[in-house]
């Protein structure tokens, strides 16, 4: 019996399409609730566990969080293919590049965002010096260090066969964390960053439409590479 699963977050990808990707690739399905952001948010807040979004809940178990743990679970109990012990070494070494890659993008994708919490007054992203600081850092991530990231995972996939991060004919839990990820910047929605930067890499352009073309995931995305 397969379980049945709620799963909670907002309507965009983010933190929550991991997740919503393992579950389709594992064919289980699942409830996908997408919570507006205004008055919908505000009163689910304060019910949540940790006050965040995604949530989940599994038949008639407690509300569960944190996305990477939903992702490991999905894929150690509904899948044969996404999170295999034989391959956690390999899948757990791809998932510490992504995680590196997106840390070390954060502060230049969060300023905006979070201007209080690098020590920025709150309006810092309407100003002309806090306009300025982002695309400085956007632009000196995507110079700097956007190159190095995308040789290293292009590797990755070419030194395992040049299908996905890690080797078999099947894509892992890795796979659905770095495919949003690197759609992500194409999708053009990130000032200061060109959505053609992948279109240097071709084996991270074939990965993420090989990835795409995958039976369950096949025409779910319409912008970026896909
Ligand atoms: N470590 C958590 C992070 C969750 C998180 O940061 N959620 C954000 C959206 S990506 C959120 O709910 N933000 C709204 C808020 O904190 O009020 C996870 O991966 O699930």
């Amino acid at each position: 019996m397969r379980p049945l699963i709620k799963f909670t977050y907002f309507n965009i990808e983010a933190a929550g399409e991991p997740v919503r990707l393992a579950l389709l690739l594992s064919k289980t399905p699942f409830e996908d609730i997408r919570v507006d952001f205004g008055e919908e948010w505000n009163a689910l807040k304060p019910t949540l566990p940790n006050g965040q979004l995604p949530v989940m809940t599994i038949d008639d178990g407690p509300i569960r969080t944190q996305s990477k743990a939903m992702l490991r679970w999905v894929g150690d109990n509904l899948s044969e293919t996404l999170y295999p012990r034989d391959k956690l070494f390999d899948i757990e070494e791809a998932i510490g590049l992504v995680e590196d890659l997106q840390r070390d993008f954060y502060p230049a994708q969060m300023l905006g965002g979070r201007a209080v919490k690098y020590g920025h007054p709150a309006d810092f992203a309407s100003t002309e010096e806090g306009k300025q600081k982002i695309r400085e850092l956007r632009e000196q991530f995507m110079s700097e260090n956007f190159p190095s990231f995308m040789t290293r995972l292009c590797n990755m996939i070419t030194a395992h066969g040049g299908k996905f991060l890690v080797r078999g004919e099947d894509p892992t839990i890795a796979d659905c964390i770095a495919v949003p990820l690197l759609r992500g910047f194409t999708r053009g929605f990130i000032d200061h960053v060109d959505p053609k930067c992948l279109d240097g890499y071709p084996v991270i352009v074939k990965y993420i439409k090989d990835f795409c073309a995958l039976e369950p995931i096949q025409g779910r995305y319409t912008s970026g590479i896909h």
